[in-house]
């Protein structure tokens, strides 16, 4: 529960100074405030950003020295802005003004206390966590050192067991120092929450989302519910045909999956061991996008242009040249940079947008690509908005559209395109199941991870995980939601959490949560607008904008209304649902339960 108390008695204070006939003039102080912090997020926020991205892309000791000196400065700003929000409460005098005033009290991830020294140190650890974790490597004895992108080479492709396990050790030795620095910053965070009106940082971080934080938490719970039984029939099939491949040694037959055996470091996705998990004869027709990338020799530039080019097929205007002339997309070879993908609004007044990714030629990064622009057209559809707005509906939202857009990269777009023929598409049609085991490796999957990943964060947070169970905790949570382990103990002396970007990124997770339930009812409802008959999986938005025109109209309300409006405004609907996701992967149900016929499912 939020505390009001602080709030409420500054505004008692601002109040009672003044004579109750002179409200209009407190209300046009109001007005003022709003106009200075508009003036100042115009003028600071460029500064702040370029700073902060030539730290994110160099990373060097001088760079980190000057984002932790602007990073404080900056957040001291912000409190006091926040607590002269504070001191408005009762004098706003319409939603918009509220609704301003409750994001500049709310719109804080890791805050400190308005203390100097605290904002100091908070700043100057989190600045080490993400610094740590982008220039992160693991040497072995014989001096050969490999970073995230290297030992990725080897999980997302070897199919040695002794090898993966190798790597994926490799990588997670990049947590331990982390631990104690996280620590101290979760202590800090949650006074400065405290100081903000908040039970904590897990009231503040839940609290954003237009309804009481308990009461959303109830929601992300209710909707898991609604989509587990999907995720229990493929992990049994997928356990199933790991056994039959690897043999029990490797894939016990019942029990949790071992997590470096999945195709992915983190095990939250498993697309990259499709062929593995469904052999039937059919799958010589599945589309294999990173073969085609290479055999059509498209570059990493032409991989976004490719994305850019759906985004314009329904509507959308097209990228600023400085996109293209600001933005990473080549991991450098000569410095540490943070490489995990990022999409950037570093100057809202001149369109400057960018991205910042280390574009590997393949089908994963050819998705991602798409996710990263799902953000700089949000930005770019939001940002004629006060700068208090330009967020997405809620943060969930700003991950989706992208992900939506993915949902429509179907064999005839591809063929539309021109990266398949018509008898490939064709072809590829002839087999849903195989289409559908494709997406739910990825799209299913992901559900589960994305839920408990905050979950950890929060027992963190608000005390129910003590400083002892850090590692235990989250192994006890991937295994009780995702049905993953790790094959050999993990003690306390590791932080495995830490060798997730969003952990010392802190970047909150639930978004990516809401984003996958939500991708499937934005798919469902632009489908039906636009009268698709037939499979939802065949169902594609390219060039269609009726549906372009849907989009952007939600996303140019931006941050301005309760995230249900804009909800309501491409759905119909205010609730968050899992039927759509279900109703998506309804033919690869009923083919798992009958592969599963026989099988004993369930990991406990
Ligand atoms: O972090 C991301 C994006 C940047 S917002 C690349 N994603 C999550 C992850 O990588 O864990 C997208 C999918 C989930
Ligand atoms: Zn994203």
């Amino acid at each position: 529960m939020r505390n009001f108390l602080y709030i409420t008695l500054l505004s008692i204070i601002v109040t009672s100074c003044v004579p109750g006939s002179e409200q209009t003039e407190q209300t046009k102080d109001l007005e003022d405030f709003l106009m200075m912090v508009e003036e100042e997020n115009k003028k600071n926020g460029p500064v702040i950003y370029s700073a902060s991205w030539i730290s994110s892309n160099f990373i060097t000791y001088d760079s980190q020295k000057i984002i932790a000196d602007y990073g404080t400065r900056y957040t001291l700003n912000s409190l006091e802005r926040s607590r002269q929000a504070s001191a408005f409460n009762d004098l706003a005098t319409t939603p918009e003004n509220k609704r301003m005033l409750n994001i500049l009290k709310s719109s804080f991830v890791m805050p400190p206390p308005l203390d100097e020294e605290l904002a100091s140190e908070l700043s100057e650890i989190t600045t080490s966590l993400e610094a740590m974790y982008g220039a992160g490597e693991y040497c072995y004895e014989d001096g050969n050192c490999f970073d995230l992108e290297a030992f990725e080479g080897i999980i997302d492709k070897s199919r040695d067991p002794d090898k993966l396990l190798s790597a994926w050790k490799g990588w997670h030795e990049i947590g331990k120092p982390m631990k104690p620095l996280y620590l101290r910053m979760v202590d800090i965070g949650n006074k400065g929450s405290k100081d903000l009106g908040y039970d904590g940082l897990s009231d503040l971080w839940f609290s954003k989302y237009d309804m009481p934080a308990n009461d959303f938490l109830d929601e992300t719970d209710r909707v898991w519910e609604e989509v587990k039984p999907l995720y229990d029939a493929l992990h049994c099939h997928v356990r199933a045909k790991l056994n039959d491949h690897y043999g029990d040694e490797v894939i016990p037959e019942s029990g949790p999956l071992p997590v470096h055996m999945l195709g992915n470091m983190w095990g939250q996705s498993w697309s990259n061991i499709y062929d593995l998990v469904y052999t039937e004869e059919l799958n010589s027709n599945s589309i294999d996008v990173t073969k085609i990338i290479e055999e059509k020799e498209i570059d990493e530039i032409e991989m976004v242009e490719y994305a850019e080019d759906f985004f314009l097929s329904i509507g959308f205007e097209s990228l600023p040249e400085t996109f293209w002339e600001r933005s990473l997309f080549v991991k450098p070879r000569d410095r540490s940079v943070v490489c995990h993908a990022s999409a950037w609004n570093l100057d809202p007044t001149t369109n400057d947008l960018r991205i910042k990714m280390c574009i590997e030629k393949n089908e994963e990064d050819f998705i991602t690509i798409h996710h990263e622009l799902g953000h700089i057209f949000y930005y770019q559809a939001y940002n004629h908005l006060p700068t208090l707005f330009q967020g997405g509906a809620n943060d969930g939202f700003h991950e989706a559209f992208g992900d939506l857009l993915t949902l429509s990269i179907t064999p005839d777009y591809l063929k539309e395109i021109n990266f398949i023929s018509e008898e490939e598409a064709n072809l590829a049609k002839e087999d849903p199941i195989g289409l559908l085991m494709k997406q739910a490796l990825e799209g299913v999957v992901v559900v589960p991870w994305a839920l408990m990943l905050d979950k950890w964060r929060s027992g963190v947070f608000n005390g129910e995980i003590t400083q002892d169970q850090l590692n235990s905790s989250w192994w006890q949570l991937r295994e009780e939601y995702q049905g993953i382990s790790t094959s050999e103990e993990r003690s306390e002396e590791y932080f495995d959490p830490g060798a997730k970007y969003h952990i010392p990124g802190n970047t909150p997770y639930t978004r990516y949560y809401l984003a996958r339930i939500m991708q499937y009812q934005f798919h469902e409802a632009l489908c039906n607008e636009i009268n698709f008959d037939g499979y939802l999986h065949e169902c594609s938005i390219y060039g269609n904008k009726v549906a372009g025109e849907k989009i952007i109209s939600t996303m140019a309300m931006g941050e301005s209304l309760p995230w249900q409006e804009a909800f309501e405004n491409l759905t119909g609907s205010r609730k968050l649902s899992g039927k759509s996701i279900l109703n998506y992967y309804a033919p690869l149900k009923e083919w798992l339960d009958e592969q599963n016929k026989n099988r004993t499912c369930g990991w406990n």
